[in-house]
């Protein structure tokens, strides 16, 4: 079975995932082993591996530590086509669809594409969407493309629409690491009632209880990296929280 495979089927059954982003750049060899360790206790579904500015060479060295600890599967989330990793399990091929940025849609992809064949890593075409999280965030900024505004809510279901039927695999809506403003549930449930691919959503969830109701709103994947880097303890809070939602949902 693909990852997606899992991905797909876990969404068919109504059951949530949980995602720990680690940035390779911000986070110690230490304090990566303390996400470990209590990922693994709280069952934490995913390794997410990325960030906007990964400048150092750790990424290699950061996948590999995981791997040696566990069996959580670790997906590329990469900020720039050079964050490639073949120990990965998977890579979140992503497209900024909400921007107006070419290289980011296409650009960038052409150049990169026979590296990306030739690193043998499962390819998960993405529909990435930047929602506005309340001021710049490093992903707003970076991209040079504006964000959808956070109360369009129509822009979003257009948007995420046309990415399904681009043939995009997942859609991930994301207000940005470190946002003031996390997505609101009334977008995800516009969104997530009209799609058929599994919604990820993360940037600014700093709560249990908001990881919770994104989920109770049609998010399927909650990614959060910021509030865990700050608390780890929050890790087995949140996974618990997003993991109960499938009790309750028929
Ligand atoms: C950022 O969606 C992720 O791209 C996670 O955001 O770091 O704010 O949790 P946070």
């Amino acid at each position: 079975k693909t990852l997606y495979q899992t991905l797909q089927a876990r969404k068919d059954k109504h059951q949530k995932s949980f995602a720990v982003l680690i940035d390779p750049d911000k986070v110690s060899t230490s304090v990566t082993d303390e996400l470990i360790e209590r990922s693994l206790a709280a069952k934490v579904d995913y390794f997410l591996v990325g960030g906007s500015l990964v400048i150092s060479d750790n990424l290699d060295t950061c996948i590999q530590q995981i791997k040696s600890a566990c069996d959580i599967p670790v997906i590329l989330f990469p900020g720039s086509p050079a964050q490639v990793s073949k120990f990965a399990d998977a890579l979140l091929y992503l497209s900024l669809i909400s921007g107006r940025n070419p290289e980011l849609l296409i650009g960038q992809h052409v150049i990169s594409a026979p590296f990306v064949r030739q690193s043998g890593l499962e390819i998960i075409p993405t529909g990435y969407m930047v929602i506005d999280g309340g001021e710049p965030t490093t992903v707003s900024y970076i991209s040079n493309a504006s964000p959808i505004p956070s109360d369009k809510d129509d822009i979003a279901l257009c948007t995420a629409m046309a990415g399904e039927m681009l043939g995009m695999r997942l859609i991930y809506m994301d207000a940005g690491s470190g946002a003031k403003r996390p997505i609101t549930e009334s977008m995800i449930e516009r969104v997530s009632a009209h799609i058929e691919v599994p919604l990820v959503i993360g940037g600014g969830i700093t709560s249990a209880e908001k990881a919770y109701r994104n989920c109770k709103a049609g998010a399927d994947i909650i990614v959060v990296g910021n509030a865990i880097e700050k608390e780890p303890a929050l890790i087995s809070e949140m996974a618990a929280a997003v993991h109960s939602v499938r009790a309750v949902t028929p």
